[in-house]
């Protein structure tokens, strides 16, 4: 019998063909294909500069050199700047790069000339000798200089002010201004990035003969990538496959602006009619991709004696970098989802998005959360100390109580609906998380390791993360003469575990063994109509789907094998791919099933079912159950009435170095509620992965910047990402399974969460082992250090 796989922890059935490196990456595609062509690009070497003259002459003499392009080159469409995906009212001064810079550069990386040669070491090699003649203008790096506005990123834009939003839920300032207590803070996040380990890579190659451009794209939106294709280089959809081979992580990098580099590979494929590869190195990603993080809070808060919320009054600057392609979506979401888990009294929140002479932002797992979160776990620690009051305690007066559900926030999120939060039990986290990490226990373990001389803190952090957002993905499944399943959904994989995930769905549904499941994502061949994979959105939106077209699947399934087996659809059941009338012997498998709904009626030999020959039926009956199409496949589409809200609750214990200030993860415990789980352990894993890069937000990574706007630590020897040897081996990880009412399955996302949460979950935690108020994040042993030196010398 089929058993039902939702919920079990199936293991990885990409994870053999990965381990034993069958990987098949962007930069295997055509790598041995004779006349591929290799393309490089010039960068700008100025954070801030006025192109004031190219001179490529003596480029093309080069041998080996196919193409050399700057922005006068570009014509139509490619000449104008890339497209703005996500505008918003409040981005009144929307900006966004040019494929090539036209006349300005206004960061350290921008794209300024291409070169396609025989192989990327003639295409360097040329890059050199192109001269662009500057005309170097001031840097504006850094929030506190976008503020001071001495000089200008975009000369019109005043103030260095892309926008500025408010929003209000009640009179925040008044109720502030009335409260028992009150407080403020002022509380730092630094720029960071998602830095995946596979970078950013296209190929193209284009037929003349029908017309038809392939594209090959590490990206997370593969009809993204086709929509931008088709219209800079002025096809039609219908002409355009883009491919999505395996991706070696996205986190959100990958998501589509499109990147130059995946027009003008394209662009040069077509004009030189021979395949055109690109692969950045690991510089360009740092200085051309995207990064986030970066903002500045100022908090007043306003509270009762029991640690009640009665005002909250957030202001914040939002470091956009020099472009804004996703409009305001970052700041939005951590001035919508900052408040988490909590109702507080009255909330205003209002922030500006400033524009610096650095990459640009873009949404990184999370996507403005972890600010959010950081800001309203500090305020509630705040609180806290302030009045005397276990940490706990006071988050749970503040808590959305399990019958309040759906709660309304009264804020309006970038889609301009109301923000909703459909279903949750946040004092059931908080037990299981004082339970899982001892939280009653510490005082206690703190005494024991401070007679050894030894310093630990504990700190928790809450938060929710609006999940699978729309508008739609969709699904076809199609079974196949063998009994096989072929399953195809548009969005796209990064690692995630969505070949396993999906193929459990559909073998729950279908009735069929996982084995004999196949996915495919991200093809524009199999499913044209996607949208794409960030906003854990895969497991409701592609995982609904899924569900909803197996299930179509098996009713035809059914419909057919009825007139095969003279039976009531009604009375027949399938598992482990076979049908059966209930309470007979009679039987028919999914695959003769398949061949039966072909109108085209093969004679079939039974065991090998090797078409013999065909014949086209009976002229009089329909060849497959009345008003179904020939095929046993069923596609559909799922759409929600909006995102469904999952939560989680971090804590971890942390031993601080009395001498060297380094932080030491002691225990990592994770209460963690996304509706229904689908797989367990890949949930898990992803809690892991997200903890991994929250210890590498909290304690290591950050972007420095010099004042002249150069990256100092654009590689891996300087860019400190953690080893294994950083981040905690051990997490202890408990659900709880609070199912949405938004979709068939009650399902949540997870994807991002274990990312949400770490900043204030470490500020809190060497907060409490320190005693000093932490403010700033990331923080290294020598912030440590030096916020020991100054409260000595206090
Ligand atoms: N899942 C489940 N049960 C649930 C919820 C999720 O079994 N109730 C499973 C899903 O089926 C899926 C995985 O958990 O296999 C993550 O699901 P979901 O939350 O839907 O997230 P997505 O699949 O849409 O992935 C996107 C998300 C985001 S936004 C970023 S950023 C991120 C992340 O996933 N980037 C990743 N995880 C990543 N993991 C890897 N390895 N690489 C990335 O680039």
């Amino acid at each position: 019998m089929t058993t039902r796989l939702m919920g079990t922890k199936v293991p990885r059935v990409e994870d053999d063909r990965m381990l034993r490196g069958r990987g098949r990456y962007v930069d295997d595609v055509l790598s041995q294909a004779p006349g591929t062509l290799h393309a490089a690009v010039l960068r700008s070497p100025h954070a801030h500069a006025r192109i004031v003259d190219i001179d490529v002459s003596g480029v093309l003499d080069v041998e080996g050199v196919h193409v050399v392009w700057t922005h006068d080159d570009l014509t139509g469409a490619m000449a104008e700047p890339l497209p703005l995906l996500i505008p918003h009212p409040a981005l009144t001064h929307g900006r966004t790069q040019h494929a090539l810079a036209r006349d300005e550069v206004n960061h350290v990386g921008e794209a300024i000339a291409f070169v396609v040669a025989d192989d990327r070491y003639v295409a360097e090699d040329a890059l050199d000798r192109i001269r662009v003649e500057y005309d170097v203008l001031p840097p504006v790096v850094g929030i506190p200089a976008a503020r001071a506005a001495g000089h200008l990123v975009h000369d019109d834009v005043p103030g260095n002010v892309g926008a500025r939003l408010e929003q209000e839920n009640g009179d925040a300032r008044s109720a502030v201004a009335a409260a028992p207590h009150r407080l403020e803070l002022d509380l730092t996040v630094e720029r960071s990035a998602c830095t995946p380990l596979e970078g950013r890579g296209v190929v193209a190659r284009w037929d003349p003969d029908v017309g038809r451009m392939t594209v090959w794209s590490s990206t997370q939106t593969a009809t993204g990538v086709r929509a931008a294709v088709a219209a800079k280089l002025g096809l039609d959809l219908g002409q355009v496959d883009v491919i999505t081979p395996d991706v070696g992580g996205g986190f959100g990098v990958k998501i589509n602006h499109p990147w130059p580099e995946e027009l003008l590979v394209p662009l040069a494929a077509r004009a030189l009619g021979r395949p055109v590869r690109f692969t950045e190195d690991r510089r360009e990603h740092f200085i051309s991709s995207a990064h986030e993080r970066g903002q500045v809070h100022h908090v007043e808060v306003g509270f009762d004696d029991e640690g009640r919320v009665l005002g909250l009054d957030v202001q914040f600057w939002h470091d956009h970098g020099a472009y804004t392609p996703y409009g305001l979506i970052v700041p939005i979401i951590t001035s919508t989802q900052l408040l988490g888990p909590y109702k507080p009294g009255a909330y205003r929140v209002v922030f500006e998005s400033l524009y610096t002479n650095t990459v640009m932002v873009t949404p990184y797992r999370g996507a403005g959360r972890p600010q959010g979160c950081y800001v309203m776990e500090r305020t509630m620690d705040a609180i806290a100390a302030h009045l005397g009051k276990d940490r706990t305690e006071v988050r749970a007066v503040n808590f959305i109580q399990p019958d309040e559900f759906p709660f309304d926030q009264g804020l309006v999120f970038q889609d301009g609906r109301e923000l909703e939060y459909d279903s949750g039990d946040y004092p059931a986290s908080l037990a299981k998380l004082k339970e899982l990490v001892g939280w009653d226990e510490f005082p206690a373990f703190r005494a024991e390791m401070a007679a050894q001389g030894r310093r630990v803190g504990i700190g928790l952090a809450c938060y929710v993360e609006g999940t699978g957002v729309g508008p739609y993905e969709g699904a076809h499944v199609h079974v196949e003469t063998s009994g096989k399943v072929k399953v195809s959904t548009g969005l796209t994989t990064q690692g995630q575990g969505h070949a396993t995930v999906f193929a459990q769905l559909v073998a729950d549904e279908l009735g069929v063994r996982l084995e004999d499941v196949e996915v495919t994502t991200g093809d524009t061949r199999r499913m044209p109509y996607a949208v794409g994979t960030f906003a854990s959105r895969a497991a409701v939106m592609s995982g609904s789907a899924v569900h909803l077209a197996a299930r179509r699947t098996k009713e035809k399934a059914l419909r057919i094998a009825a007139e095969a087996l003279e039976a009531e659809p009604e009375d027949l059941e399938i598992a482990d791919g076979v049908v059966s009338v209930r309470g007979t012997g009679a039987s028919i498998d999914l695959g003769t099933v398949a061949v039966l709904s072909n109108p085209l009626r093969y004679a079939f030999d039974e065991a090998s079912k090797a078409a013999t020959q065909f014949s086209v039926g009976d002229p009089g009956k329909p060849p497959v159950a009345e008003d179904d199409e020939p095929g046993l496949e069923g596609k559909d589409f799922y759409s929600p009435e909006r995102s469904t809200f999952a939560s989680g609750m971090h804590a971890v214990v942390v031993e601080t170095d009395p001498d060297t200030a380094e932080v030491t993860i002691l225990k990592y415990a994770v209460v963690h509620d996304c509706g229904r789980l689908i797989n367990p352990m890949i949930v898990e894993g992803q809690i892991h992965g997200g903890v991994a890069q929250g210890v590498a937000g909290a304690l290591y990574e950050r972007m420095a910047y010099d004042e002249a706007g150069q990256l100092l630590n654009a590689s891996f020897m300087d860019f400190l990402m953690p080893y294994v040897t950083e981040v905690p081996d051990g997490i202890d990880i408990d659900h709880l399974e609070t199912p949405s009412p938004l979709n068939p399955l009650g399902i949540k996302g997870a994807g991002e969460a274990g990312v949400i949460p770490s900043a204030a979950v470490f500020a809190a935690a060497i907060e409490d082992a320190e005693g000093i108020p932490i403010t700033a994040m990331p923080i290294s042993p020598s912030e440590l250090f030096e916020l020991r030196r100054r409260r000595a010398t206090e």
